[in-house]
């Protein structure tokens, strides 16, 4: 599911007075599911589009589409939630966190800078780990990651594990799911996320190494600035990766 709504943003320069319209996006979500969830989904997915706290969508897109091959397995990663005050306390737990993985300081800079941008992206931006290079393809749409999630007796497993934690709610879970597809992929060594709703203010970084680490307080109360991350090695084939990112089916086990 997608859902946008257009924007006429004023040109900066005073001698052309024409406004450009342009379209901002609101919500997305995409799962993998039985053929009888289709109509249930739908309208889960609908109805999350026109309730959404970045406003009213003027646009909604759903693509349902048949998978043919068998999904890939793989495992969930182990969640933590960490203790954190503020943003300036949770960027010296990013930067120590993720410069134990041989991400460099200056990579984690500009992360950072894509996810305090006003300009939101659809998906993901990829950074090489070392050398802070952006390679995404569109560096306005990002990289979505789809083709993923859960069957049905591990998603009720998921429920319970996480009604442990009282985090058992749908951003977490899809966060959580998507998340463990892109750990399971080699050329990415982390991921930073903070969501870009006004109203969601706990973000996460995430690794094979440590798991799904819980940020709370990542952003202040209120801030539409948010995004995604995927630190990549050096010399990863980016039109691979992308490829396992956007259409290699994954499902997520849990191995408990
Ligand atoms: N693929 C790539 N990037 C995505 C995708 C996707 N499927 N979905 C969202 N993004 C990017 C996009 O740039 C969004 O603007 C940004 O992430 C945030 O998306 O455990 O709700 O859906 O409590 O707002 C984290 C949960 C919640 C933390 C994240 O993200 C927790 C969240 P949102
Ligand atoms: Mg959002």
């Amino acid at each position: 599911m997608r859902a946008s709504k257009k924007i006429r943003s004023q040109e900066s320069e005073v001698k052309s007075q024409k406004s450009e319209i342009s379209e901002t996006h609101i919500s997305g979500a995409e799962g993998l599911y039985d053929a009888s969830e289709i109509p249930r989904i739908s309208n889960d997915y609908i109805k999350r589009a026109l309730n959404h706290s970045k406003g009213k969508p003027d646009k909604i897109v759903i693509t349902i589409e048949e998978i043919k091959e068998k999904p890939l397995k793989s495992p969930l990663l182990p969640v933590t939630t960490i203790e954190c005050d503020s943003p300036a306390q949770a960027e010296d737990i990013i930067f120590q966190k993720l410069t134990e993985l041989n991400i460099s300081r200056k990579t984690i800079n500009l992360a950072l800078k894509i996810l305090k941008s006003e300009k939101t992206m659809r998906g993901a931006a990829l950074i090489t780990a070392k050398t802070g290079r952006r390679i995404e393809p569109d560096r306005e749409r990002g990289v979505r990651v789809s083709r993923l999630g859960i069957k049905k007796t591990d998603r009720k497993k998921l429920g319970q594990l996480l009604s442990k934690l009282h985090i058992n709610n749908s951003i977490v879970k899809e966060a959580l799911i998507l998340a463990s597809k892109v750990a399971s992929c080699h050329d990415i060594a982390a991921e930073i996320c903070i969501s870009d709703d006004p109203d969601y203010t706990t973000g996460y970084i995430a690794s094979r190494d440590f798991g799904y680490l819980r940020i709370p307080n990542i952003k202040n109360y209120g801030e539409m600035n948010g995004g995604r991350v995927f630190f990549i090695r050096e010399n990863a084939d980016v039109t691979a990766l992308i490829n396992f990112l956007e259409k290699t089916p994954v499902v997520i086990k849990i191995l408990i």
